[in-house]
């Protein structure tokens, strides 16, 4: 039985299906922690559990990789103002993902509210972009029920984020389940289902009348063709085309198919790039991709995009048909229409690049670097990957070797930061994946920049946490290069200048010894030799790992296919002085030359 607002809030997000809330004390929602307390005490029924994170961000980070990798809603929880402004950057990154995440904060009471009172923010305004699909305060008891209610269902039908403002009185006040029936009452009821989209058989014929024409079909499938590995195969199969994958589209396919060229972009493959130059015919699906130089060039490919969502489509490449459809279904609903290609040369064509394209990432792994190629890290494992693993990679140079090097497998899945692209990622999205699957092996792979932005402070949320997950296998891989490197790598390539040192060097920092003051493990690699045997250790561990690796920063992470621009910028880069030209030209050296050994 509810007694107060706190208490009845957490039994409707109970009936909504919410098992966990991540978030942080304050003063604002006290009522709503007293409501978790009598819970916990089993002095009421079902209610959702909170997890104590150490930064408001963290708790929207994690809330989103819950909705990533369970594809339920995800809850945070956050104390009026410092607490409300610290969850946005989570938020933002759960929104540009299209994930479906209810953010709920306290405010002043309502008494004070325009006072200009201690820790008054104006939180609509503060949240009316990154929730703007929803956002309301409440005033009285009889809105929460419609209020959880519409936050839930908004969030989960649009796949964004909505947001919930409580006054810390009100959450103390008597809780009314039910709004008395008169004027001026709204009679809520919980639950949603996702409905079956596809488009109309017109425009699927349409659709299949330009995938039966071209001979050269290339597929980019984006997270929103996560949950159909099998329609994409048959489509492929019987198009005889190979098949690309967006970043947050990594784990679509396994990355053993012989067709799929891996990732596509600034951190993709060459086979992908040349996919993209070379074909005659898109079909884009549940992918929003940005970059349009990795895509055919305008006019050279007609195009098909199947988007859930009619505002994703024709943004990226002017398609000759839009097919507004779940992946699956409209993948399904066009297969019937499709006529297999006869001429199976494309797809052979396809599949000798991506073979090569392997091999080359193998050969790259073991070029030696001082002291060890972050690419070897990846490679060993890689190999190594149990099954049913779950990765999650943050923004920087991790991300790069994430997208080459990984290969992931049938049952397994990844995810990043793809549209925000915000370091500090990783770590949470981790401890959120671990939270909804404990029974499955969970690695993040951070750079040292984000571990020191906020990675080592949530080591502390594993140590505190970690005895209540069955399998203990949870590795936070750390690249210790003491740089930027991503961005030094940007600045280099993009702007053509040189590294920034004030910028761009980081400190060093005991990552693997923190990790065993905390009561994790702590692994620390600073030879190539030490990789193999770090991972196995790894993984063989009784408790959370800390794998630290110490990488060389001069290992470029090459795109696919340096433009003119970019080979310029990088050598005036270089020749304005980059404190170490030397060593980037040997390894950018290293790393074109291997693509031109007999046998490419
Ligand atoms: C919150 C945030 N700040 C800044 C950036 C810009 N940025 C992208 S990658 C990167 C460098 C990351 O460094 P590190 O974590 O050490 O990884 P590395 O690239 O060195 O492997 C920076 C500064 C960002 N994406 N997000
Ligand atoms: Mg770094």
């Amino acid at each position: 039985m509810s007694t107060t607002v706190g208490d009845y809030l957490l039994e409707r997000l109970s009936t909504w299906g919410i098992r966990r809330i991540y978030g942080y004390p304050g003063d604002g929602i006290n009522g709503i922690m007293g409501a978790f307390q009598r819970s916990s005490n089993g002095r009421t029924g079902h209610r959702p559990e909170f997890v104590q994170v150490r930064h408001e961000e963290m708790a929207a980070f994690m809330a989103c990789a819950h909705a990533k990798f369970t594809g339920e809603l995800g809850v945070c929880l956050a104390t009026s103002g410092p607490g409300a402004v610290h969850l946005l950057n989570g938020l933002y990154d759960a929104k540009l993902d299209h994930q479906p995440v209810v953010a709920i904060v306290g405010q002043q009471a309502r008494a004070g509210l325009g006072g200009n009172y201690q820790q008054e923010i104006d939180l609509q305004t503060l949240f009316k972009d990154v929730a703007h699909e929803f956002v309301e305060m409440a005033m009285v008891p009889e809105q929460i029920r419609h209020l959880v209610d519409r936050a839930c269902r908004i969030a989960l039908a649009e796949r964004t984020v909505t947001a919930l403002i409580i006054p810390n009185d009100l959450q103390e006040a008597d809780a009314v389940e039910q709004p008395p029936h008169k004027h001026g009452t709204v009679h809520s009821g919980p639950g949603y289902e996702r409905p079956r989209v596809i488009p109309t058989d017109q425009e699927l014929d349409r659709a299949a009348g330009v995938l039966n024409a071209g001979s050269r079909v290339a597929m980019l499938v984006g997270q929103g063709a996560l949950h159909a590995a099998d329609e994409v195969t048959e489509v492929a199969d019987v198009l005889g085309a190979g098949v690309a994958k967006a970043l947050l589209g990594k784990a679509v396919l396994p990355d053993d198919l012989p067709w799929v060229t891996g990732s596509i972009g600034l951190l993709g493959t060459k086979p992908s790039w040349d996919l993209m130059q070379e074909c005659d015919t898109l079909l884009m699906v549940g992918s929003s991709f940005p970059y349009s130089e990795f895509l055919p060039e305008e006019g050279s490919a007609r195009g098909v995009q199947i988007d859930i969502d009619g505002r994703m489509l024709g943004i990226r490449y002017p398609m000759e048909v839009n097919l507004v459809g779940d992946s699956a279904e409209t993948l399904r609903a066009l297969l019937p229409r499709l006529e297999r290609k006869p001429d199976r040369g494309w797809r052979e064509q396809i599949e000798q690049q991506v073979a090569q394209w392997w091999r080359l990432i193998e050969e790259r792994a073991q070029l030696s670097a001082d002291p060890i190629n972050p690419q070897l890290v990846f490679y060993e494992l890689s190999k190594r990957l149990p099954d049913g693993a779950i990765l999650a990679a943050d923004s920087g140079s991790a991300a790069n070797w994430f997208a080459r090097d990984i290969k992931l497998r049938t049952g397994m899945m990844a995810s990043l930061s793809g549209t925000l692209a915000t370091m500090g990622a990783g770590v949470p999205y981790a401890i959120g994946a671990k939270f909804a699957h404990p029974d499955r092996p969970v690695f993040a792979l951070v750079g040292d920049g984000a571990m020191q932005m906020n990675g080592i402070n949530e080591l502390i949320t594993i140590a505190k946490y970690r005895h209540r997950w069955r399998d203990q296998r949870l590795v936070v891989l750390v690249l210790n290069n003491r740089d930027l490197n991503q961005v030094t790598w940007e600045q280099r390539a993009m702007s053509g200048d040189p590294k920034f040192e004030g910028s761009q060097d980081l400190p060093d920092f005991p990552y693997a010894g923190y990790a065993e003051l905390l009561g994790l493990k702590g692994i620390r690699a600073d030879r190539p030799e030490h990789v193999a045997a770090g991972w196995d250790e790894a993984l063989a561990a009784d408790r959370p790992v800390v794998f630290e690796a110490v990488t060389d920063p001069e290992v470029p992470p090459l795109p696919p296919h340096i433009t003119l621009e970019q080979a310029k910028s990088l050598s005036s880069a270089l020749i304005a002085g980059d404190p170490n030209a030397g060593r980037i030209v040997r390894q950018s050296f290293k790393q074109k030359a291997q693509e031109f050994l007999p046998g490419r």
